[in-house]
């Protein structure tokens, strides 16, 4: 899911109020939509962390008595189900040992590596996949107890890949639908996976399995058939599949691409506002108004490309296609996965190259490159987004990059040009964008220099047929169809009350994967 650091005012917490555990919709996530703050005076409270997700899923919780079960975010804490501000929770308790294993361990030093084309090596270990099956169960046991009878479920990401299938050998009246955040990888790359026929049983358990890109549903269908229809200690399940759709036994699953976007009508209203804007030109002065400011923003993991931008940054400079007295680059990135071994050194690759950068280009209270490793206000990288020439959106892989998206939100003015990996989901709907493939580094070099130098009106066009896709395609839509595809498949209960603007043929385009 989307790692958000965006935080409103803590709300005091109601733990009195009862829960019904009759919820007719349930999203099931890694973390819940607020975290469990402990105080210094040892009492505790809720803060929120508005992400994209639930800001596009509250409204849908809200009308139809929903609940939403997740991890709280902090260890050891055994909490009952609360409502809070109006939203069932119920909190799934997670021990410090689990989310070495669970969390730190398979799922995002095997699960996240293996999905991210092994950009760094996976690695399989039995005790990390025996607490990851624990604690799935434990999800699934949670959820149960939330759902009524017949509701809806909607299970998110890569951390939570078995819950489909424990969750409907608990509750069979449930309608479940599962929706994977991040890439899902070529067969080659899945063979790998020690655990693979269960993972794929896993996610079979679902009415409804949803990948941002046909490429990933793709994949998907072809190791159904070849794993799961395999013969497994548990025996034959006897899997049948074609484009969409999974025949599992009397079950049908069907499978599609449901590309995730952004609050995009709230974002580009944020970005008008008069405090924006001032901070944005503020912004601007504070780095010197070089002639091209350059963007990246990002959560500090390997597959970002962090480094590849930095790399074609610095031979640009030593080949003199940029003066380093008009150009500066910018790099926001957010601490994440501290304890994770690759990202430590991954880290430190990246700061040695900023430093060698600035060692080498920057005049003394003017460095080339302004590197901050701390979360930041939401309101301040808004202004970051208006305030930026070129945005750096470079990753070696990624499943959508909503950052790409958020970018082109907040550029009313048309202004501002977008440097985009081909390797992310993003691509497939920016096309006017500065395309470059980060595994070739001439390519996103000349991707750069030409998003540095292209003529103003090229640029207003550009930007003009991003905006189109992307306030067109909002989260709110995403979710919508999502929901809809799901309500339309065999095993729906009742359907859920939610405006909707996806129609028949939406679902059939989805679950073709064709679009
Ligand atoms: C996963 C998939 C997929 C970043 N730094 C700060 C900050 N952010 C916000 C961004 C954006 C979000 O975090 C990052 O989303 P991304 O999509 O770019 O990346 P992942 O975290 O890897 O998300 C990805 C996504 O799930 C959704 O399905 O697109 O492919 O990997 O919203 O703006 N927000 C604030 N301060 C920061 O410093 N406030």
């Amino acid at each position: 899911m989307a790692a958000s650091s965006e935080s409103s005012e803590p709300s005091s917490s109601s733990r009195a109020d009862p829960v019904s555990g009759q919820a007719t919709f349930v999203v099931v996530a890694n973390r819940l939509p607020v975290d469990l703050e402990r105080l210094p005076d040892g009492t505790t409270r809720w803060k929120r962390s508005p992400g994209g997700l639930v800001t596009a899923l509250e409204p849908i919780l809200r009308r139809n008595q929903g609940a939403w079960v997740g991890w709280a975010g902090v260890a050891d804490a055994e909490l009952d189900p609360v409502v809070e501000d109006g939203l069932e929770l119920y909190p799934v308790p997670l021990s410090s040992a689990e989310i070495a294993e669970y969390y730190e361990g398979f799922s995002n030093a095997t699960l996240w590596p293996l999905y991210h084309d092994v950009i760094v090596k996976p690695e399989y270990n039995r005790d990390w996949w025996n607490t990851y099956v624990e604690v799935n169960r434990r999800f699934a046991e949670a959820t149960s107890e939330a759902a009524a009878q017949g509701a809806t479920v909607w299970v998110q990401d890569y951390q939570l890949q078995l819950v489909p299938k424990m969750l409907r050998m608990l509750r069979p009246d449930l309608t479940i639908g599962f929706f994977l955040h991040i890439p899902f990888p070529p067969v080659e790359l899945f063979m790998q996976m020690p655990w693979r026929t269960e993972i794929v049983e896993g996610l079979l358990g679902a009415d409804l399995i949803g990948f941002h890109l046909p490429g990933g549903a793709q994949n998907f269908l072809f190791l159904a058939r070849r794993l799961a229809g395999q013969q497994t200690s548990r025996g034959n399940v006897g899997v049948r599949s074609k484009l969409g759709v999974v025949q599992v036994g009397f079950r049908t699953v069907r499978v599609g691409a449901f590309p995730i976007s952004i609050d995009s009508g709230k974002l580009d209203e944020q970005s008008r506002s008069k405090s924006i804007r001032d901070r944005a030109r503020k912004i601007r002065k504070e780095l010197g108004n070089p002639k091209h400011i350059m963007l990246g923003v990002d959560r500090l993991d390997y597959t970002k490309g962090i480094d590849v931008r930095l790399a074609a940054l610095k031979e640009l400079l030593d080949e003199k296609r940029i003066d380093p007295a008009e150009t500066m680059m910018v790099q926001l990135a957010t601490p994440s996965r501290e304890r994770v071994d690759s990202y430590v050194q991954m880290r430190d690759g990246i700061e040695r190259m900023v430093s060698r950068i600035n060692g080498e280009y920057s005049e003394v209270g003017r460095p080339v490159v302004h590197y901050l490793h701390r979360p930041i206000p939401r309101d301040e990288l808004i202004a970051f987004f208006v305030a930026a020439d070129v945005m750096l959106v470079t990753p070696l892989r990624d499943g959508m990059n909503l950052v790409a998206k958020e970018y082109v939100a907040c550029r009313s003015d048309l202004g501002g040009a977008l440097l985009l990996s081909e390797f992310t989901g993003a691509a497939a709907e920016l096309r006017q964008s500065f395309l470059c493939n980060p595994h070739d580094l001439d390519s996103v070099k000349d991707a750069l220099e030409q998003a540095l130098e292209q003529p103003r009106e090229d640029g207003r066009r550009r930007m003009r047929a991003l905006r189109r896709q992307v306030l067109t395609h909002d989260v709110d839509r995403w979710a919508k169809s999502f929901l809809d595809a799901l309500a339309h498949t065999g095993a729906a209960g009742p359907a859920l009350i939610a405006p909707s603007e996806a129609t028949e043929s939406d679902f059939s385009e989805h679950a073709t994967g064709e679009n």
